[in-house]
């Protein structure tokens, strides 16, 4: 009898707290971030920030960043963008210039970042396939990019798992060394090596959502008992949940740093 009892008190105050849970609360339930400041590579002197947004099967990535190559060949200097993945889930360090040229290329630095898992285009396919699809990309020397759309499994698993790494390319070709400046693409011998070579990166980290924050919850009630008072209904609605309940801890669970 007594546990019927709690056991129905649990219920009303997961359904109260639902009430009482703004729709931002709501949404984290199932939602996941994962950001990452982006730092220069081979000397580009750009800067930026980039963020993945799980909500269910769709994926929100912003990709911002000022400072990088202008012009190319009379346009604005296209800059193509990728989540690269199943690599170390690292930035590499100049070390990796392998040929010495004084750049470290796409290839030199795949052992840290991994090959390309996705496209950061503005429109259409997004898989590796788009590569270079340069007309797809943001270009010039700043950009706010935005979109919204499936993220592909091998790379939403990447992201989740820590090895999920945001590369923007293209450098400004006079930065370059005389040699550098003269070398091809290795991914399209009709580029210069400079309209490929990685300009930003940064390996993107989780902060998992999955929980209820810390006294994140407004109750309107205010003082210590109130507060013990929704962690109490808190377990119980995660209990009732069920199957949704251990959803949330899976997602948890894939998030931590193994
Ligand atoms: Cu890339």
């Amino acid at each position: 009898m007594r546990t019927k009892t709690v056991r129905s008190t649990a219920l009303a105050g997961a359904l109260g707290l639902a009430l009482f849970l703004p729709g931002s609360a709501l949404a984290q339930s199932d939602s996941e971030s994962f950001r990452t400041t982006l730092q220069p590579l081979n000397n580009s002197g750009g800067s930026g920030q980039a963020m993945v947004d799980f909500s269910g099967d769709q994926a929100t990535v912003t990709v911002s960043y000022e400072g990088l190559a202008e012009t190319f060949q009379g346009g604005p200097f296209p800059h193509a963008q990728h989540i690269h993945i199943a690599g170390r889930g690292e930035c590499p360090d100049p070390s990796a210039d392998e040929n010495g040229d004084g750049v470290v290329s796409t290839l030199e630095g795949q052992p840290s970042y991994g090959p390309i898992g996705t496209s950061l285009t503005t429109e259409g396919d997004t898989s590796a396939d788009s590569a270079l699809a340069v007309e797809r990309f943001p270009g010039g020397p700043s950009a706010d990019y935005e979109r919204t759309f499936t993220l592909n499994q091998e790379s939403a698993e990447s992201v989740r798992n820590g090895t999920g790494v945001i590369v923007v390319h293209g450098l400004d070709p006079t930065t370059l060394s005389p040699e550098a400046q003269e070398a091809k693409s290795e991914l399209d011998p009709s580029l210069p090596l400079a309209a490929t070579a990685p300009a930003l990166c940064g390996a993107l980290s989780g902060s998992q959502i999955g929980a209820m924050p810390d006294g994140g919850v407004d109750t309107g009630g205010g003082g210590t008992a109130g507060t013990e008072d929704v962690r109490m209904f808190a377990i119980g609605g995660l209990a009732l949940a069920g199957a949704a309940g251990a959803g949330v801890l899976a997602v948890r669970r894939r998030g931590e740093p193994s």
